[in-house]
């Protein structure tokens, strides 16, 4: 069987670099002589991607479950375009992808001083509408292809206020940042430990420490991605 492309996400939070490290990756990868094609989510060109950026700037209120949804939905609709890059044999860079779908979502739910593991698998509801837990975030991006390899860039909130604070959108706050950090932990934990146990793949979860200088977290990407630049030999995973 031919080798495809190899399907590698980055997800960080807000302040941690993200968008820098992934350029700087795509940069390299071409210096390599590899072919990458760049995705990056929310895409804010699509007509569901317009009423995201909206929500996002705060120009429209939106239910979170019909949030979520959406960004759900802007994600199948490039899902083809995902599958159809790494079947040609590119690396597909993706910049947040469905992990972070489920961490801004359900970092909603969670109170300050989150009580994790019990809230955010949690049922039991407490509003009109169920609130959103982990079984319900994770829904609606099964069976979207799966990374080969996420790259998760850690920022404590003290280093992201360093490094001049948060922006001026809806989830760019101390606290919720805080939340949607842990939240990512828990993801990190459950994808490692199917990992571990060969279980169909979400793929590898490496935590990358964004916080030190630039340059040795590039090269700590890069060591990751490196293996992946000739492509791989398995089909694509779907997700969960
Ligand atoms: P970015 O362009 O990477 O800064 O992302 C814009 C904001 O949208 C950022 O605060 C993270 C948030 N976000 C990204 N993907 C999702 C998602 O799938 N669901 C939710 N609720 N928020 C998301
Ligand atoms: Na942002
Ligand atoms: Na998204």
């Amino acid at each position: 069987m031919a080798r495809r492309g190899a399907f590698v996400v980055v997800e960080g939070l807000d302040r941690s670099g993200k968008t820098t490290q992934t350029d700087i990756l795509r940069q390299r990868i071409q210096e390599a002589g590899k072919e990458v094609a760049c995705v990056k989510f929310p895409d804010r060109s699509t007509p569901i991607g317009k009423m995201i950026d909206l929500y996002l700037r705060s120009q429209s209120d939106l239910d979170d479950h019909v949030v979520h949804l959406l960004f759900s939905a802007n994600r199948w609709e490039l899902a083809s375009t995902i599958l159809s890059h790494l079947e040609q044999g590119k690396l597909v860079l993706c910049d947040r992808y469905a992990f972070s779908g489920i961490a801004f979502s359900v970092a909603k739910i969670l109170p300050s001083q989150p009580s994790l593991s019990t809230t955010i698998h949690s049922e039991q509801s407490f509003g009109k509408l169920s609130p959103i837990n982990l079984t319900w975030a994770r829904a609606p991006d099964s069976a979207l292809p799966s990374p080969d390899l996420t790259l998760f860039l850690d920022v404590s909130p003290e280093v992201a206020y360093t490094r001049g604070g948060y922006g001026e959108e809806r989830y760019e706050k101390a606290d919720m940042q805080s939340r949607v950090r842990s939240v990512f932990e828990e993801i990190g934990r459950e994808v490692s430990a199917d990992a571990g146990e060969g279980k169909h793949g979400n793929g590898k979860w490496i935590v990358i420490d964004a916080g030190r200088e630039m340059h040795t977290v590039t090269e700590e990407i890069w060591r990751h991605v490196q293996p992946l630049l000739d492509g791989v030999e398995s089909s694509v995973g779907r997700l969960w």
